[in-house]
């Protein structure tokens, strides 16, 4: 294995020094690559030579990696759900293959106790079924059909399944970490599993179980993978551990002033083990989400690699987390498109920049004073919510050439149908009804294009989005984006 390959994984923290192939080897020749894979482990068989590295390794070997250099390893939540339905073996794979190191899932046992992938005690939200997992046997469970996205009454049915863990693991196998979430209270079914499918070094336990019952477990399951939660609830409880510390920490705080968020506290968590951040919605870390990186990433997982000592991101946006880790950007606007904030409709107020049916902002955001226009802070999204018929907004945009463009909006709904808008350029009469596509929630934002592109010269515009009054509309817009699509 070469060790540029090596070095491809974790990657080098923007505005640090990049892991070149030379220092991954120094590395490697000094402490992190020499240990043998452990008996029955993902490449454990290779021989001298030309030894059989998996991606699975790798993720095994960084995570245990808590050196100066330890690259930020990504979490994909609930695998790649933006592609494939939560916790569903497409969305595992495609995790994976996006650049993430660790995939989340969520384990629950059946009625005949089979561990199976489920985020909720129902299955009622993610599939075409109803019930409690508890109630189901695994037969059931298999008859049933993942819901896409996140799910949601009015998601689409897919052909996905709900995959046992031991599908699950055996997905993983040779791909990365599988971080085993809500598995501790049922965790010696679990271990059988991972002891089952030879997979023990892909599993990821975790919990924030007293000191006493996690030493237990250890003690009695060799090779177990482990990490502890803690919060400023059960701070004490690193200094339980004494010298056998977890390789990692999951840091959990929904307020910068609180105990675990201190430098000092973080800083010695790092010198021995990992530091995991969610930056999933608010209150994980604080502000620092996905949706606030995507605007600017020292709102979010900049700050928390810079100030917070993070070297594990769990991420709605994997995609978004790797380009940054990589290249040092989350959400670049493409190259000659322009891009206007839903928020940052035009000035002018009621009836000339904007109709609002409903007075005053109805949203949780940054309204501007006095106006309707109603705007909501989606875990660090800001966006134009309360999107109903008859609604329309204006806005200004610079076009930096002459060209034909497609507008995009960055929308989210959790509705089939969702809604319509038309746009209009410069007075013209609007253009034809774009559907807005169900995105699974209110909280998932996906850009989408309206596919009705327009010759449009170089200079100011004026855009005036409209929303069909006879259309059902119930959808959220963060942005609006002129991408140009030809001469
Ligand atoms: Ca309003
Ligand atoms: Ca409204
Ligand atoms: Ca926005």
């Amino acid at each position: 294995m070469p060790a540029s390959k090596i070095s491809r994984r974790a990657a080098a923290v923007p505005g640090g020094r990049p892991v070149t192939a030379a220092v991954t080897a120094v590395l490697c020749a000094a402490l992190l690559c020499t240990a043998p894979p452990a008996k029955g482990a993902p490449g454990g068989s290779a021989s001298q030579g030309a030894p059989a590295e998996t991606p699975a390794d790798r993720a095994h070997r960084d995570f245990l990696d808590h050196g100066p250099r330890a690259g930020v390893m990504t979490v994909a939540h609930r695998g790649q759900w933006r592609k494939a339905p939560e916790n569903s073996l497409a969305a595992i794979r495609a995790g994976f293959a996006d650049g993430a190191e660790i995939v989340e899932v969520d384990v629950r046992l059946t009625k005949d106790r089979v561990p199976v992938l489920m985020h909720d005690e129902t299955v009622d939200r993610t599939t075409n079924g109803t019930g409690r997992v508890a109630d189901l046997t695994h037969a059931q469970l298999s008859g049933l059909r993942l819901r896409a996205g996140l799910g949601g009454r009015q998601a689409a049915i897919t052909g996905e399944r709900v995959p046992t863990l031991a599908e699950a693991i055996r997905a993983a196998r040779t791909l990365g970490l599988v971080n085993l979430d809500r598995a501790w209270q049922d965790r010696e079914a679990v271990w059988r599993v991972l002891e089952e499918t030879g997979t023990v070094r892909n599993g990821l336990f975790k919990s924030r179980a007293p000191l006493p019952e996690v030493r237990a477990f250890l003690g009695s399951h060799r090779g177990a993978l482990y990490m502890h939660v803690v919060d400023d609830a059960n701070a004490a409880s690193v200094a339980e551990f004494g010298a056998a510390r977890p390789p990692a920490f999951e840091v959990v705080f929904d307020d910068v002033r609180d105990q675990v968020a201190a430098p000092a506290f973080l800083q010695e968590l790092r010198a021995t083990g990992r530091v995991w951040f969610n930056t999933m919605r608010n209150g994980f870390a604080a502000r620092f989400t996905d949706e606030a990186s995507l605007i600017d990433p020292a709102r979010g997982w900049g700050a928390l690699i810079a100030h917070y000592r993070a070297t594990v991101l769990q991420t709605d946006n994997v995609e978004a987390l790797r380009l940054y880790l990589t290249q040092g950007v989350a959400d670049p606007v493409p190259p000659g498109a322009v891009r206007v904030q839903a928020e940052d409709y035009a000035p002018g107020g009621r009836g000339r920049a904007y109709h609002d049916i409903d007075p005053g902002n109805r949203g949780d955001g940054p309204g501007r004073p006095g106006e309707d226009v109603d705007i909501c802070d989606h875990d660090g999204a800001v966006v134009v919510c309360w999107m109903r018929g008859s609604e329309w907004l204006t806005y200004g945009v610079d076009v930096p050439k002459d060209g034909r463009y497609t507008l995009k909006a960055r929308a989210s709904s959790p509705y089939a149908p969702a809604g319509t808008y038309r746009i209009a350029y410069d007075g013209a009469p609007p253009g034809r009804a774009v559907p807005v596509a169900n995105t699974t929630a209110h909280h998932a934002f996906v850009l989408q294009d309206s596919r009705d592109p327009r010759r449009l010269t170089r200079g100011h515009h004026h855009v005036r989005l409209s929303l069909d009054a006879g259309a059902f509309q119930n959808w959220n817009l963060d942005y609006l984006q002129l991408e140009p699509v030809g001469p």
